[in-house]
């Protein structure tokens, strides 16, 4: 039986979630995955790693399709539910996923990939409970459990691979270093096609025997809702989401203000993370709910490598220190460790490490260093022992949103347009976003163009998050002697 299986068993009569006004106990969802797990198998013994790809709402039957294929021997492949047809293709393609589990609402979207490419699909809401589950396999914990993809320095996204065991040292860690029980209620407001969502809240929560509360779309007049009626003390989101409450707190009494903070105040924890949390953000928040924000750093390929302290000094600025088990070094490019003060690359070890970048073994290989350490790209200092993140190697990676987005990725569907004969992507500061996404455009036969147009011809392409707020128009973009455009310098221009 898989782990996760394992411990919900324990808590069979607890209730698990809580979404669209019902309730699901730890039961149901170990019985209606199973079911589902059967229906995937549809007479076969294992699904021995099929890629299983699913667009499920967050909630009981996001979480009940997750543990249906781990049970049946499949690879799960998160769809992101916002995204536009050519993402989701793209995904699925490159997974070649032989299935494809919906919920109903988002067939009309996948209608002229499904016609097709003639792949199986399954509507989750009309799954019979009533199937006698078959005898499932015995899955080895070093098999690949979840493909889920990452913007890097390439223009398209790649797949990050991780396997049952990974995924577990991941869970394991932050259920010890934070402590999470079956007393915590948590609550996911975040999207569940990235490891914050899926490990951070939903399999750590399931994994501990807490409940999670899944609230559709990030909305903060609901989420305060929520917290006011006592029934949350665990709370996980980015920078930009505590922003964006904190906007919502200026707007009301300040009776309401001071109601919130009473209710806030007792919440057992509220972590921060997936991007850098401006001190401001962490000083403002902290007298807004009387809660001090424990920050963390991530990655895609890692699940979480270092923590501020549950018990202990949480410093503002900083991400703190390695969690136990995982391994960090910090290195210069000839991937010597660089002395105790001085900036390096991070570099990881441990068993939550990924396995592979999927089907590209150059990439894979390109990403660790000869001794098996994972390369990060992200630039630290320790500084009185703590974990500083200074930023990325790259200037085409952009954090907005807590999403990570390739101005690569952009550029290539900008350069698509009729009108555009080049263009540079960058990110901004921004203290809302983190970074703003802006580009510079140079123009084909024509002097203006309109932006809100291209904003839609855009969104057809990418996720609506990726594309730029602001356009300037140029005549050249400003290159280097080699003729290599100098993203700094774009940035300068937008200052
Ligand atoms: C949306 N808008 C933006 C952006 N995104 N404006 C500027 N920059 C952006 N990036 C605008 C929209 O155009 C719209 O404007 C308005 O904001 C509301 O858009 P909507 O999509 O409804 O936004 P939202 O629902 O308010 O979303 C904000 C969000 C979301 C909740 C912060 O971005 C989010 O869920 N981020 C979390 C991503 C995440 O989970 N990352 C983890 C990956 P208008 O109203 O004018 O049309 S990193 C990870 O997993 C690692 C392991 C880690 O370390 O955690
Ligand atoms: P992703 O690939 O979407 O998993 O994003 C991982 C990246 O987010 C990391 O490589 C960092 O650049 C960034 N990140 C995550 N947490 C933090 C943090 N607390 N401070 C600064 N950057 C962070």
């Amino acid at each position: 039986m898989l782990p996760i299986i394992f411990q919900a068993n324990n808590n069979l009569n607890k209730t698990a979630i809580f979404c669209d006004g019902e309730q699901y106990s730890y039961a149901q969802l170990v019985n209606e995955s199973g079911y589902l797990a059967s229906t995937l198998l549809d007479k076969d013994i294992d699904l021995k790693e099929e890629r299983i790809a699913f667009m499920v709402n967050p909630g009981f039957n996001y979480v009940k399709t997750l543990w249906a294929i781990w049970q049946a021997g499949g690879i799960a492949v998160p769809l992101c539910i916002t995204h536009p047809l050519p993402s989701l293709a793209y995904v699925l393609e490159d997974t070649s996923a032989s299935v494809l589990v919906l919920s109903k609402e988002y067939l009309p979207v996948l209608q002229p990939y499904i016609h097709e490419a003639n792949i199986k699909v399954i509507i989750v809401e009309e799954q019979s409970n009533k199937l006698v589950p078959v005898h499932l396999p015995n899955i080895d914990l070093s098999r690949s459990a979840l493909i889920l993809y990452t913007s890097g320095t390439t223009n398209k996204p790649k797949g990050v691979v991780t396997t049952h065991q990974n995924i577990i040292a991941q869970i394991t860690t932050l259920i010890n270093a934070w402590e999470y029980s079956d007393k915590d209620n948590t609550i996911c407001v975040l999207p569940l096609h990235h490891v914050h969502g899926i490990i951070n809240v939903v399999c750590c929560s399931l994994w501990a025997g807490a409940s999670c509360t899944f609230v559709p779309q990030f909305a903060p007049k609901k989420i305060f809702e929520l917290f006011s009626s006592n029934a949350i003390n665990v709370f996980m989101a980015v920078p930009t989401i505590y922003f964006k409450l904190m906007t919502y707190l200026e707007a009301i009494t300040l009776q309401e203000q001071a109601e919130l903070k009473e209710c806030m105040r007792k919440f057992r924890l509220m972590v921060c993370g997936s991007a850098a949390l401006p001190v401001s953000v962490m000083e403002r928040w902290e007298q807004y709910s009387g809660q001090r924000l424990l920050e963390r750093y991530g990655m895609t390929e890692l699940g979480m490598a270092i923590s501020n302290p549950y018990d202990g000094e949480r410093k503002a600025g900083y991400v703190g220190i390695p969690l136990p088990g995982v391994s960090i070094k910090l290195v210069n490019e000839q991937q010597e460790e660089v002395a105790l003060g001085e900036p390096g690359e991070i570099i990881v070890s441990g068993k939550n490490v990924f396995l592979e970048y999927w089907q590209k073994p150059e990439a894979t290989k390109e990403t660790f260093t000869k001794e098996g350490w994972f390369k990060t790209g992200d630039i630290a200092v320790i500084e009185n022992g703590y974990y500083r993140i200074m930023g990325r190697s790259s200037v085409d990676i952009i954090k907005s949103g807590g999403y990570k987005i390739s101005a690569l990725e952009i550029e290539e569907v900008l350069r698509e347009h009729e009108n555009i004969a080049d263009c540079a992507v960058v990110g901004i500061p921004n203290d809302e976003w983190g970074e703003l996404i802006v580009a510079t455009l140079v123009l084909n036969e024509i002097e203006q163009i309109d932006e809100k147009a291209l904003n839609n011809w855009l969104v057809q392409k990418m996720a609506a998050y990726k594309k730029p707020r602001k356009y300037l128009i140029l005549k050249e973009l400003p290159r280097n002697a080699m003729g290599k455009v100098v993203k700094n310098e774009v940035k300068k221009l937008f200052e």
